[in-house]
């Protein structure tokens, strides 16, 4: 396979969502045309692949992740006419767009489900589940405690509970009846026809399970396969890309034996023993992390992300690993969110601290996979924790100094723009960081350049190296004929590192960054001292890989 035909694997994801990006017809809400006047500068970021959350019609209690109908640009966003536009314009930069498929459940508010629980006998009516009972266990799964306490609701009109895993306003579906399999692939079929290249697949885990009242836990990843299936016929360069937060070991059946299933997985074992290594400097979770997920098909990838729209979830560590990020990253209790994650901004979790922000983002561009951003990380916006769960860092772009952050001309913008000293748009802004040379946004843009430069990383072997020092993540790829060696410095305070590099090349390290940087070392064996917080990328032998690649 060429680099092209598996675009995904070396692609630069930027997630967003359209309520709150650009608003270009001055009503406070985002909208299409106003992502599409943005489109040049998410090109000229580097951004290869935007992720867009749902922009469908919905009422919105869940930032549209419940859905009322799936063919449906949501009115305030635009209109199919103007989705068609902005994928126009889109093609032509050279980004392609994936965008979220929410099927696990839909709004209560959708006709399947108004039909639904209405009439006994509505077709529709076995779509979602249903019991005459509430099920003894109906406390237990809930995914938003504090905010949800049950996942079994009655409903007056259907004279039944009704299962939701998620908020009582998302009925879920019942995924293993024919008929709403065939409604799934028919959506997806549309928005394909539309132009996009896949979907983010909304909480798989939850999307493949047999539901009911009493039902022993049971998963359907056949259901993956058909998915999948549809997909490639229908359009043989989409994707999928799967929310699935479980442990490595039982990734190979999202990602297939054989790669039949779903081509990419958000990295969630790493992520949160990222945040524990940048909290404690002890890599032994991370490293741990990265080598149960070294193993998946050729041409599965795993998408690497440091904040999401959702709370930096570290349900999977342990008590006190939890409470030692906590204490690092959100000591107050207002930072924290349903007992196991944070709801902050990365910029505000690192204290604006540029250093570390840069370990951070050095850290999402080189490990191994594809990285996927969120919108703003790339000037540093913080965070409004007046706003409710998950709100807080949902605010507007900041793109300029002026009234609202050049979000809106409006006097009422979705949400208030933040404008506090330190995160506040004056200080925080798009345009203020173009003309700065060294402004993360400059500086982020020039990382996404190498690092497109480097597919050993994304294509590449990969090998967490023995070394000298235990603060220092060190990683080398090796991708035809051509290797790469990274550092990075978790701790506080300087380190040195001794390795021994194996292979044609290895006396010489070229620091890809900075012409001071390279290393020389005899017979293989490095010794490299690392500022506080220092990251470091070296090309092996040579300060280019294009003459070195083998020949495929
Ligand atoms: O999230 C699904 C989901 O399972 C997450 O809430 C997950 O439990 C959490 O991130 C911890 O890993 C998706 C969307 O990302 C979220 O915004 C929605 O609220 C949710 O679905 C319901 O549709």
């Amino acid at each position: 396979m060429a680099i092209s035909d598996l675009w995904y694997k070396n692609a630069i994801i930027y997630c967003l969502p359209v309520a709150k990006y650009m608003d270009a017809d001055g009503d406070g809400i985002g909208d299409l045309d106003g992502l599409a006047r943005r489109l040049d500068y998410l090109a000229g970021l580097g951004v290869t692949c935007l992720w867009l959350q749902p922009f469908y019609r919905s009422p919105e209690r869940d930032d549209g992740y419940d859905v009322a109908d799936y063919y449906a640009v949501n009115e305030k966003y635009g209109t199919p006419g103007r989705f068609v536009e902005f994928m126009n314009h889109a093609r032509a930069l050279g980004l392609r767009v994936i965008i979220d498929l929410v099927a696990n459940h839909t709004s209560d508010q959708h006709p399947w489900f108004q039909q639904a629980r209405r009439d006994r006998h509505a077709p529709t009516r076995d779509w979602y589940i249903w019991s005459d009972q509430r099920p003894p266990d109906h406390e237990k799964g809930i995914v938003f405690p504090g905010s949800q306490k049950t996942t079994w609701t009655y409903d007056e009109e259907a004279k039944q509970y009704y299962f939701h895993r998620f908020y009582d306003f998302q009925p879920d579906l019942n995924t293993l009846h024919p008929s709403v399999r065939d409604e799934i692939t028919r959506v997806m079929g549309y928005w394909l026809e539309l132009g996009v290249s896949g979907f983010r697949m909304d909480a798989v885990p939850f999307l493949i399970e047999r539901k009911g009242a009493g039902v022993a836990h049971e998963q359907d990843f056949e259901l993956l396969h058909e998915m999948r299936h549809f997909l490639q016929w229908r359009q043989g360069e989409a994707i999928l890309l799967a929310e699935a937060n479980v442990p490595p070991d039982e990734s190979l059946k999202y990602f297939g034996d054989r790669g039949d299933r779903l081509q990419m997985m958000l990295n969630f074992p790493v992520n949160q023993r990222l945040f524990y290594a940048m909290a404690t400097a002890d890599l032994g979770p991370l490293t741990w992390a990265l080598r149960e997920t070294y193993k998946r098909p050729p041409e599965a990838q795993w998408v690497h992300f440091l904040r999401s729209h959702d709370e930096l979830d570290l349900g999977r560590l342990s008590p006190e690993e939890r409470q030692q990020v906590f204490d690092a990253f959100a000591p107050d209790a207002s930072m924290q969110l349903y007992n196991r994650g944070i709801r902050r901004r990365l910029a505000a979790m690192l204290g604006n601290d540029r250093g570390r922000l840069e370990l951070a983002f050095s850290l999402l561009f080189s490990l191994p996979g594809t990285p996927m951003m969120l919108y703003g990380d790339e000037i540093g916006m913080g965070d409004d924790l007046s706003l409710p769960e998950r709100e807080c860092a949902r605010t507007p772009m900041q793109w300029t100094s002026e009234p609202h952050g050049g979000f809106t001309r409006s006097d009422r913008p979705i949400q208030r723009v933040i404008d506090d000293r330190t995160y506040g748009y004056k200080a925080v802004n798009v345009s203020d960081q173009r003309r700065e040379h060294n402004s993360l946004l400059n500086w982020t843009e020039r990382i996404i350049r190498m690092r497109k430069e480097c597919p050993e990383i994304s294509w590449g072997d990969f090998e967490v190296m023995a070394t000298s020092a235990s603060e220092i993540l060190a990683l080398r790829y090796d991708w035809r004929g051509a290797s790469l060696v990274t550092l990075h410095n978790f701790a506080g305070r300087r380190a040195k590192v001794v390795f021994d590099l194996k292979g044609p090349g290895g006396d010489l390290l070229v620091d890809v960054f900075n012409t001071n940087g390279d290393s020389h070392g005899r017979g293989g064996r490095h010794e490299i001292s690392l500022d506080p917080y220092a990251w470091r990328w070296f090309r092996v032998g040579s300060p280019d890989n294009a003459l070195h690649r083998a020949a495929q």
